[in-house]
């Protein structure tokens, strides 16, 4: 059995990762239309730049929860029966691989990679970016950013998320509030290609009337739950 999966902030928020759109969300605090576009790193980097170095610290600081957890079992269990998991993350985390997850797509990018504007060079980022710094591929100074994907900016792996998702008997969304696209579109892409949909969240997002059925409360409870119920049901 081949299951896509799409993740939002909502599998990582029990982690203590801030959401985006919950009342304590992290837009709640910082306007995204001033932080996380092209624009903004351009027009004030250094304020950009501390904005992510927030958030590095506390993804460093961050353990996977069991709803991670139970995402990386559903994935070991299916390819051990020659099936497997598409694991497309809103989440620019990477709370899935630590808790064992093996095939994970970060459509909006990664926090723990930077990436040169000059040379396009990525390189691992665990520490604070600044207007500082230089490349070690091209030795430029003030040319990283982090390896994010903005408002405005294309998606990661457009045409490999839409192939994986053409293969797949099963669609499930879980803790993403459907507000942001491309990403909010799959829902309706998987129906128009016949596969059945699944929602897993805290409370109905804004497309739950595109799913086939749902289950809802925290992720920690939620995930593992569906999980074994798939599982068994096989
Ligand atoms: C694109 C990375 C062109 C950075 C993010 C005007 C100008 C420019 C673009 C647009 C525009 N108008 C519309 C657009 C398109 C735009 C868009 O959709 N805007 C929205 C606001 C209308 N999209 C884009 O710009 C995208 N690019 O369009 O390029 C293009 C596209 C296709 C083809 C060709 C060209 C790029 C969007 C990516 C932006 N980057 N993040 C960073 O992280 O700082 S988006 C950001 O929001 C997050 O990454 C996240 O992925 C995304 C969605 O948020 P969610 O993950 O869903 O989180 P949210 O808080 O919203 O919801 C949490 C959910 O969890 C809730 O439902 C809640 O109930 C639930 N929950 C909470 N606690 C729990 C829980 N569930 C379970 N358990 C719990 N404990
Ligand atoms: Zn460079």
């Amino acid at each position: 059995m081949h299951v896509f999966v799409l993740t939002g902030a909502g599998i990582s928020a029990e982690s203590g990762l801030g959401t985006f759109r919950d009342t304590d969300g992290v837009w709640a605090k910082f306007d995204p239309m001033k932080l996380a576009t092209p624009e903004a790193f351009a027009r004030d980097p250094q304020h950009v730049h501390e904005f992510y170095n927030h958030r590095r610290c506390g993804l460093l600081a961050a353990v996977p929860n069991p709803a991670h957890q139970a995402l990386a079992r559903l994935e070991r269990q299916l390819v051990a029966e020659a099936g497997g998991v598409f694991l497309c993350t809103q989440n620019i985390d990477d709370l899935h691989e630590r808790a064992g997850s093996r095939h994970v797509h970060h459509m909006h990018g990664e926090l723990l990679k930077s990436l040169c504007t000059r040379c396009g060079a990525r390189a691992p980022c665990t520490h604070d970016l600044s207007i500082l710094d230089t490349c070690a591929s091209c030795g430029s100074l003030n040319c990283l950013r982090p390896d994010v994907v903005w408002f405005g900016e294309m998606p990661y792996g457009m045409e490999e998320i839409e192939a994986a998702l053409e293969a797949s008997e099963l669609f499930v969304s879980i803790g993403t509030s459907g507000a942001v696209y491309p990403a909010a579109g799959y829902v309706e892409l998987a129906r128009s290609l016949g596969i059945e949909t699944f929602e897993v969240n805290l409370a109905p997002s804004e497309n739950a009337h595109a799913f086939d059925r749902a289950l809802y409360g925290p992720a920690t409870e939620a995930v593992p739950a569906f999980v074994t119920e798939l599982l068994e049901a096989r």
